[in-house]
């Protein structure tokens, strides 16, 4: 097979990067190593910044994503019984987020793309690269048991922090940072009707607690827990009561229902610099990972996906190759700030080394934080992504 760009992996990174060449005229394969019902029900990342949204509404496959999804204008923080509101919308002068769950995404991407004739083979194997160093790069493959080579100008690595395509690269021409985090998080997926329209980030002396939804009948909450937790530890009832625990104020109770998903996702940063090496492009997970506390995973594959094939576009169209040379230092930018962004969460609302120095100082940014529009304004602009003019 010969095409111009290859994208390995079909999670919302290939997906969309799909979309972004094929409504420019660039030939694209995309290739998935799971079946299609393994990757449309995937429960992972929730919440949209406005860049994503702007995103998948450019590409027509918005519409779902806005009659079902939540628009959320405001953020909530819950601490010793009081909550504080930030006014997204208003503080950033109309900017806001979404919850709309990221299978849902990933069932629009590829529902549209196949609907538009778009090359994705699922169940592919033993995906191999081989001359990401020259001009013919090629990606070997199995497919219905039958060996495949994909020719192509370009690949783009958008087969998550597992995929082959990073280890592709020689660990010499890498610098990888990594940081483990001393905490997990134990998310419930729950058909409980969420007693909240908007977010709430909690803090308590037990540790972080998150209040989100995916529709007025499923509730997603997460708990803090240590990373090695074992979720099988957690009877549904421990887990309401903890939850209950974590949320509680003044006439307010967590809505309870029957826990349909529970697990426990362990925490980490990791960053690979560069994101690009040879005719090999990195997007996502692939590249790097963020902690979910300022749920941004999602909401950088997507940036890093419109950078690259903005970069793409201006190669073929104009055969200006600096959007190429410039990806991945542009990439990183925001990479960087989302790593700190979610950083802050965790420091702001999480119980690490714990005890009176820890908690004043939380509870006095987070009474800051109340008082302060500059603050919640600072929080609000990353919240909903900072606009894509940070990356030029
Ligand atoms: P993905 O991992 O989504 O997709 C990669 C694709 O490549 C997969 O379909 C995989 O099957 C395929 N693949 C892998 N190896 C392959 C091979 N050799 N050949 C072919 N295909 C191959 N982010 C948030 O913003 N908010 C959240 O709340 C949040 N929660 C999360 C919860 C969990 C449990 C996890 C794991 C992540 C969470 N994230 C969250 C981060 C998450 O959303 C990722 O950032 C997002 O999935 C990244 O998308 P991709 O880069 O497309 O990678
Ligand atoms: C989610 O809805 O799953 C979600 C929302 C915000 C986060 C993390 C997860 O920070």
């Amino acid at each position: 097979m010969r095409t111009q760009v290859g994208i390995v992996g079909a999670g919302p990174a290939g997906l969309m990067l799909a979309h972004l060449l094929e409504r420019e005229g660039i030939e694209c394969v995309v290739l998935e190593a799971r079946d299609r019902p393994y990757v449309e029900a995937r429960v992972r990342a929730g919440l949209l910044e406005q860049n994503t949204i702007d995103l998948l509404d450019e590409v027509g496959v918005g519409e779902r994503m806005h009659r079902e999804g939540s628009q959320q204008d405001g953020v909530r923080f819950r601490f010793r019984g009081r909550t504080c509101r930030i006014d997204v919308h208003a503080l950033t002068g109309g900017r806001r987020t979404m919850i709309y769950g990221q299978q849902e995404i990933v069932k629009d991407l590829i529902g549209s793309w196949l609907g538009k004739g778009g090359e994705l083979r699922f169940e592919v194997s033993g995906v191999a690269l081989s001359g990401i160093d020259g001009e013919r790069p090629a990606i070997d493959f199995v497919h219905d048991d039958a060996a495949m080579r994909l020719d192509c100008d370009f690949v783009a690595g958008c087969d998550g922090f597992h995929g082959v395509c990073r280890p592709a690269i020689p660990a010499s021409a890498l610098t990888i940072t990594e940081r483990p985090l001393p905490f997990g998080w134990l998310g419930i997926l729950a058909e409980a009707t969420p007693h909240t329209d908007e977010l709430i980030y909690a803090w308590h002396e037990h540790g972080f607690a998150l209040y989100s939804f995916r529709s007025q009948q499923v509730s997603r909450l997460y708990l803090q827990v240590p990373a090695d937790e074992d979720a099988g530890a957690w009877s549904d009832d421990r887990i309401w009561s903890e939850l209950q625990r974590r949320f509680a104020a003044e006439g307010f109770e967590v809505g309870e229902g029957p826990i349909v998903d529970k697990g426990v996702t362990a925490m980490r940063s990791f960053v690979c610099d560069p994101m690009q090496h040879g005719r090999l492009f990195l997007a996502g997970d692939a590249a790097h990972i963020v902690p979910p506390t300022g749920a941004k995973g999602l909401n950088l594959a997507m940036n890093d996906v419109r950078l690259l094939a903005d970069a793409l576009v201006r190669h073929y169209r104009d055969g200006d190759a600096t959007g190429l040379e410039t990806y991945s230092e542009r990439a990183l930018r925001r990479v960087w700030l989302a790593q700190d962004f979610s950083e802050d969460v965790i420091r702001l609302l999480h119980k690490l080394e714990g005890g009176t120095y820890e908690q004043a100082t939380q509870l006095a940014r987070l009474d800051h934080m109340f008082r302060s529009e500059a603050a919640q304004r600072a929080f609000a602009e990353v919240y909903a992504g900072v606009p894509p003019t940070f990356d030029f």
